[in-house]
């Protein structure tokens, strides 16, 4: 390995998983170089008005490979990448790919807290942003970062490149030009391909710890998870894949979404707001035929679609996963898209779930599906660790050739997030289904899934405990109509002090807490109950909060 930090599948497995042909030796992305060969003038990618043909992609990412190797960034490097969906986003990881450079994939929601964090773990040598995004100065923010972290030497800026920095300041675009002779240049990066067992890519982890997680994905085993799920999924060259939530998530990226399409020459349609009113036009003119949702996202098309008067007879298959999917909502959603309802449980950590096109409606309206490899291994055990009975509801487990075998440079969580023979404990409570799918009960893991983003409680406790005034805190998940789930924090306060919401949540924003992570919610208590073993029974306080408010409702 290149890396350090990076936990290996046992060696015999890794045979096993060639010799069975899950593991096939190929880099990330090589089949999009194959279409550009076979069927160049195929579109890929259509972005607004931009069409990319799958020649002009390769071309594209080989002659950004060529400028990222001119920036000194090598096979064994990592990148940050905080970029919006768009062409010139796929152009980059694809470059990553052809040269060996691991792209750290953050959201652009995260903000300084975040991506110092991920920076610092994966030693990034370059942070690729967007000069702005919706009224915030990425710029700025990187190039702060890149003159406070030695490691990194390049910002590159989607936009007008204008901050100046200790490092280089390099336009995005301009690297896109091609400067060299295609063939030659393909000769070139063609020699110098990544190892195929080395990590392709770095996902994050929603987390139950105070610091972010990342996942290191190889080419082998990354390429298997979007060309498996393509296969379940029944991707082909007629697929056209809308990319509506943000493309560096592992649900659009390759769950089957982006890479996918690509493997199989479809057509990649890129969306920048997942808003009905830009969606439901782009799905007109494209003729998208499958996209993928989180439950809050699928709750405002299925409203807009009842009002409106576009044509979606394109789509054929709405993914909708991430969070929990209220089975009468999920019969909604199939009618007033006039689409066929997929149901996805994934993780970044790797095991994916679908249900299947062809399963009984009421299994795609009441259940999370099955995994997608006949390698993947699921043990469901209770608190003691020993599997539950048929039927029963455990923790799920998890082995598998796209499941990796620990977090990247995470020792000490790896100790708790991994059994000593190599099980993922995903914190999911689930139970098979009489159908033979997966139903998703809750979790023991101490993350808000605030509509599809995981927030880690520990890493909100953290920062609310720099507060003078409190003596504790514990976060929880409160309910939320929309999303699903909202962060409350709780506080214990010294004698004396108050404390209110906004005073909570200024300090987020001062501290560069992404948004999405804020309280909504504070609830002062004099103290919080605790479990036999003297840990915060959050349980319990969760409980108190929500009687309290039933009672204040029925009295309003
Ligand atoms: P992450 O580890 O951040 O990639 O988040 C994966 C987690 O999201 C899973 O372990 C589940 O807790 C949750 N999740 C994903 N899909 C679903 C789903 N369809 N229903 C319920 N929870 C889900
Ligand atoms: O929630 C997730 O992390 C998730 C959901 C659906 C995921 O990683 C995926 C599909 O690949």
């Amino acid at each position: 390995m290149k890396r350090d930090g990076v936990t290996p599948w046992p060696a015999e497995l890794a045979d096993r998983y060639v010799r069975q042909g899950y593991w096939r030796g190929k880099p990330l992305g090589h089949w999009m170089w194959t279409w550009a060969d076979r069927d160049g003038n195929r579109v890929a990618v259509v972005d607004g008005d931009v069409v990319v043909t799958y020649r002009e992609l390769a071309e594209y990412a080989d002659a950004l490979a060529d400028h990222l190797l001119d920036l000194g960034l090598h096979n064994g490097d990592n990148i940050l990448v905080q970029l919006p969906n768009g062409w010139e986003f796929l152009a980059l990881f694809l470059a990553c790919q052809r040269i060996g450079v691991a792209p750290v994939l953050a959201l652009l929601a995260h903000r300084e807290h975040e991506l110092r964090c991920l920076a610092e773990l994966a030693e990034v040598k370059a942070i690729v942003v967007p000069d702005r995004w919706q009224r915030f100065d990425h710029q700025r923010m990187a190039a702060d970062l890149a003159d406070s972290l030695p490691s990194v030497r390049s910002v590159i800026v989607l936009g007008e490149a204008t901050e100046p920095t200790t490092g280089s300041t390099v336009d995005l675009r301009s690297l896109l030009e091609r400067w060299q002779d295609p063939a030659r240049l393909r000769a070139r990066l063609d020699a110098g391909a990544p190892d195929p067992g080395e990590v392709a890519l770095f996902l994050l982890s929603g987390g139950t710890t105070g610091t972010p997680k990342i996942i290191a994905r190889t080419h082998d085993d990354y390429e298997y998870n979007a060309r498996q799920s393509g296969e379940v999924c029944g991707f082909g060259q007629d697929t056209v894949y809308l990319v509506t939530l943000p493309m560096g998530h592992n649900f659009p990226l390759g769950s089957p979404g982006i890479l996918a399409t690509l493997t199989h020459g479809g057509r990649v349609v890129m969306l920048r707001s997942p808003k009905p009113e830009v969606a439901f036009p782009l799905i007109e003119r494209e003729r998208a035929t499958v996209t993928s949702l989180v439950p809050a996202i699928a709750q405002r098309w299925v409203e807009a679609a009842l009002s409106g008067d576009h044509d979606l007879s394109s789509l054929r298959l709405v993914q909708v996963g991430g969070s929990v999917l209220d089975p009468a909502f999920a019969a909604r959603i199939g009618p007033s898209l006039g689409a066929t309802l997929q149901q996805v449980y994934g993780m970044a950590e790797g095991l994916l779930n679908y249900t299947r096109p062809d399963d009984p409606a009421d299994a795609i309206t009441r259940t999370q599906g099955r995994p997608i490899s006949p390698a993947d291994e699921i043990l469901l055990v209770d608190e003691a660790g020993d599997p539950v009975p048929p039927g029963g509801t455990g923790e799920l487990l998890t082995r598998g050739p796209y499941t990796p075998r620990g977090y990247f440079r995470a020792p000490e969580h790896n100790a708790r997030a991994f059994t000593p023979d190599g099980w993922y404990r995903s914190g999911d409570l689930v139970r098979w289904d009489e159908s033979g799918n997966l139903v998703v009960e809750g979790r023991v893991k101490d993350l808000i899934n605030r509509g599809g983003e995981k927030i880690s409680a520990p890493e909100v406790e953290a920062v609310v405990d720099a507060l003078p005034a409190v003596r504790r805190s514990t976060a929880i998940a409160l309910p939320d109509p929309v999303y699903g789930e909202l962060v409350c924090v709780c506080v214990v306060l010294h004698n004396g002090q108050k404390l209110t919401l906004s005073e909570v949540r200024a300090l987020f924003a001062d501290q560069g807490v992404a948004k999405f992570k804020h309280p909504e919610r504070l609830e002062i208590v004099a103290d919080f109950p605790l479990t036999p073993v003297g840990k915060v029974d959050k349980k319990a306080l969760r409980a108190t909060i929500l009687t309290r408010d039933a009672g204040s409702t029925q009295a309003a």
